[in-house]
């Protein structure tokens, strides 16, 4: 299966790279023409699938998360002729293309929904409407008690219809009724729309929260409540089978679920061949060992803890999406990676280029299809913003507010927003050092980390040891190995700090291969264990240091050894 062996690129497109050629020229804004003119760096990296975020017709309540129009594209990005030459430009690179499909919800500016208001129409049955409850003081209360994931409120009153809606996350974002058939068709003709134009699959957003059995209370929780009554529900594997049946199953193309807090005995049926749901999935725990309430609070990090969650995903699944960074995310390098403990984000220190290296060899070494993340493959960092007026997103936002609301001093606010907002990962791309780190010749959307001069892609383009090079190094390496990409995950040691496995193929005695993977999360030289150092014979095929290996690891290094 072509999904299997091949690595894929995510594009965030307002922030990838704009250009004179919309109706918008320079906006700041990325676009679907400046893509293009990106095309053949991102063939170079070897990446061979790129998933593009949603490009759809929005008011951009969550950054093109709200779609208004599946079948139509933003005037900022562009428009369906540009659309059509980004998939004939990519066909002609070999690359291939998946979009984002977001059908929890849509815009409540979306013609469905605009409709949907009138409580008479043939689509008040494609969203969850409810009268609501009157309290004792004969005041009207929302249908029940769950919470948002963005930290908010999840029903909206209408006076125009005199009921509530639901939205799971922004009050533009009323989710859709799964219960009702219609809006299973009107999903089918949008997968066939896409497919025919040339798409090769979807990303599925919040793929398994999309059918609401009941609308009864939630039980008690700190982080999203009512979710027992949405999550990965039987009626909810039913869509995605007959997504995948009548649909997806006529084209050459595959799925990608987002599966927010999805766990492993879930994540087995979305995943199993046999049922015919999705291809594969996103987990998230792997990103939160060091987060606390979901991911909004740091605690500390242990390598050890690390390779455990890993681990479980590796052995659990028998094919897992891989990732370090996304849209949702903040750089890996930032969280995992020696810039974590650094105060000044706009100026990386000593381990910044070695630790981004490192952690490339980290995803690169697993068993399953990687994909990165715009800007992840030059080691970006996290914003240096200075404080909440900077930031953008929603989430941020709505989680601001309701810290606010419980008397969290405004530093705090600012010290766990700042380790955890989304917008992190969504600063421009820097491309080189011309003003705005070329991603665009007007006001960029979102600031551009001042790092740009010491972190972009044309000053690593030629430097052979280049965060950049080095991604290009490990991902032409796995295009050719089976056994980085299918073979055994094995678990061999790990404490706080470092972390040892191995990856080993046995198909057959004469192609018997086996890795051994070591990678340092620390700022201390350390020596391997006595008891593994066997493991370690062998030649030295890459390290993040560049350094030859005398049975230690280097601050924050990375070692891949070819076992004899
Ligand atoms: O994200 C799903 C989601 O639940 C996010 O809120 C995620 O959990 C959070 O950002 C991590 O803290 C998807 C999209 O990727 C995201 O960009 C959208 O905002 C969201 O769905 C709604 O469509």
């Amino acid at each position: 299966m072509w999904w299997k062996n091949n690595i894929v690129y995510q594009i965030y497109p307002r922030s990838f790279q704009d250009s004179a050629e919309t109706e918008f020229p320079n906006d700041g804004f990325g676009d679907i023409p400046g893509i293009i003119s990106r095309l053949d760096e991102i063939k170079e990296l070897g990446t061979g699938v790129i998933w593009l975020s949603p490009v759809y017709k929005s008011p951009d309540a969550d950054n093109g998360y709200d779609i208004s129009d599946y079948l139509d594209i933003n005037p900022k990005f562009g428009t369906m002729a540009d659309m059509e030459k980004l998939f004939a430009e990519a066909k002609r690179r070999d690359l291939k293309i998946i979009m984002d499909l977001v059908i929890n919800h849509t815009s409540d500016e979306h013609e469905w929904f605009k409709k949907s208001r009138d409580p008479k129409s043939p689509y008040r049955d494609y969203y969850i409407w409810c009268p609501g409850k009157i309290d004792k003081r004969g005041r009207r209360q929302p249908p029940n008690n769950w919470t948002g994931f963005f930290a908010g409120e999840t029903w909206e009153y209408d006076e125009q219809s005199g009921e509530y809606y639901l939205h799971l996350f922004d009050k533009k974002q009323p989710d859709l009724n799964y219960k009702n058939p219609s809006v299973i068709e009107e999903v089918k003709n949008i997968l066939r729309f896409w497919l025919d134009k040339g798409a090769s699959g979807f990303r599925c957003d919040v793929i398994n929260i999309i059918y609401k059995t009941s609308l009864e209370d939630g039980k008690k929780s700190l982080t999203v409540q009512g979710m027992e009554h949405y999550k990965s529900q039987e009626g909810n594997h039913a869509v995605l089978q007959e997504l995948r049946r009548i649909v997806l199953d006529k084209y050459d193309c595959f799925t990608v679920g987002e599966t927010v807090f999805v766990e492993l005995e879930d994540a087995k049926l979305l995943c199993d061949e046999s049922r015919k749901e999705l291809n594969m999935l996103f987990f998230f725990d792997h990103l939160e060992v060091d987060r606390r309430v979901a991911r909004f609070i740091p605690k500390k990090f242990r390598a050890r803890k690390l390779l455990e969650v890993m681990t479980k995903w590796q052995k659990g699944l028998d094919w897992c999406a891989l990732y370090l960074e996304n849209h949702d995310q903040t750089r890996i390098v930032s969280h995992f990676g020696a810039e974590r403990n650094n105060k000044f984000p706009g100026k990386p220190g000593q381990y910044w280029q070695r630790s981004a290296k490192m952690l490339a060899l980290f995803e690169l070494t697993l068993r399953g299809t990687p994909f990165i993340f715009q800007g992840q493959e030059i080691g970006m960092t996290n914003f240096d913003f200075t404080g909440i007026e900077e930031v953008n997103d929603v989430e941020s936002r709505g989680l601001n507010k309701l810290m606010k609301k419980f008397g969290i001093p405004k530093a705090l606010r600012w010290k766990w927003i700042k380790a955890s907002s989304r917008d992190n990962n969504r600063t421009p791309v820097q491309w080189d050092d011309s003003e705005n780190a070329g991603f665009t010749k007007g006001k960029p959307w979102l600031g551009v980390n001042s790092n740009y001069k010491k972190i972009n892609y044309a000053s690593q383009k030629n430097d052979p040891n280049s965060v950049l090079n080095f991604y290009k190094k490990l991902i032409a390496l796995r295009k050719e190995n089976r056994c980085l990409v299918h073979g055994d995950f094995i678990p061999i040691h790990a404490d706080n700090r470092i972390m040892i496995y191995q990856r080993k193929c046995v198909t057959s005695s004469a192609e018997a291969e086996e890795y051994t993977i070591a990678l340092n999360f620390s700022y201390r030289k350390i020596r391997i264990p006595k008891k593994f150092i066997s493991l370690f014979s062998g030649t030295l095929i890459t390290s993040a240091s560049g350094e030859q290996w005398d049975g230690s690891l280097l601050p924050w290094d990375g070692i891949l050894i070819k076992n004899n």
